[in-house]
């Protein structure tokens, strides 16, 4: 059998809502037009503010939710409450969210969420019904000093649920909107060990969690990205906020 594989679009804060529309549509009448293989899922994570009406413009389209689904870029750790201005899992779901991203490093370093916070959100989405995507990735001074390897385990081991389901996204800080990808090697190497590591929290051996890469993607480097096999799909920012640069990633991972 093939191995599903993702390509993810954070859009971050980054579209302007009528930009954010028009681009949700060209994405899919993209895939409608040039639909790629059935096992290459495509997933939009646009500001909670245009959930609905990009979700409207692909009901609009009509394709279906294993080819082109939308996620929600974080959530609250709870189903409901007293939390002004904060969205809940459920919330995301009934807007036709069926993802969301977690732990984020630009959420962890400028919200200060940590390993455990982060944790909760992953508990609170799955109970939902929605897939969470965990972010993990060590920074630059910890890659130098040869920490790399602990970093990833204590977020493995800190942010994911027992029994995890959902998907993990390997984005070193370093790479993030900086222009630079890991070398193949490294990223061989980095990707073999978060597999490697992943058993501890997900209690089997038997299932492949789908493991992404993040960081500075264009579809310049997804062919060499994509290549290599331990990859499993990967988390785009700055890329996927055109639609034909988007699509030509999605060809390429295809
Ligand atoms: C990393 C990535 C998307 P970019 O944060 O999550 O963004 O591709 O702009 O580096």
């Amino acid at each position: 059998t093939t191995v599903p594989k993702f390509v993810i679009g954070n859009w971050k804060m980054q579209a302007r809502h009528e930009y954010g529309l028009e681009l949700a549509r060209g994405v899919a009448q993209g895939l409608r037009d040039n639909p790629p293989p059935s096992h290459l899922h495509t997933i939009l994570c646009p500001p909670f503010t245009q959930l609905a009406g990009v979700h409207s413009e692909l009901d609009e389209i009509g394709l279906p939710n294993e080819q082109l689904a939308l996620g929600a870029q974080d959530c609250y750790p709870a189903a409901s409450g007293p939390f002004t201005g904060d969205i809940s899992p459920q919330m995301i779901k009934a807007l036709g969210a069926s993802y969301v991203i977690l732990g984020h490093s630009e959420r962890r370093q400028n919200h200060g969420e940590t390993d455990a916070v982060i944790r909760q959100k992953v508990k609170a989405a799955t109970a939902a019904g929605v897939t969470p995507i965990v972010c993990i990735g060590e920074h630059l001074a910890e890659r130098n000093e040869g920490r790399a390897a602990s970093v990833l385990a204590s977020q493995i081991e800190g942010s994911l649920t027992r029994g995890f389901r959902g998907i993990v996204a390997y984005e070193p800080v370093w790479a993030i909107g900086s222009g630079i990808t890991p070398s193949h090697e490294e990223l061989q190497r980095k990707l073999t060990l978060i597999r490697a590591l992943l058993p501890m929290r997900l209690m089997t051996d038997d299932i492949r969690v789908p493991v992404l890469y993040g960081g500075s993607v264009t579809s310049v480097q997804a062919p060499s990205i994509m290549s290599i096999e331990a990859v499993d799909g990967v988390l785009v920012g700055s890329a996927s906020l055109e639609a034909q640069s988007f699509l030509d990633i999605i060809t390429a991972a295809a």
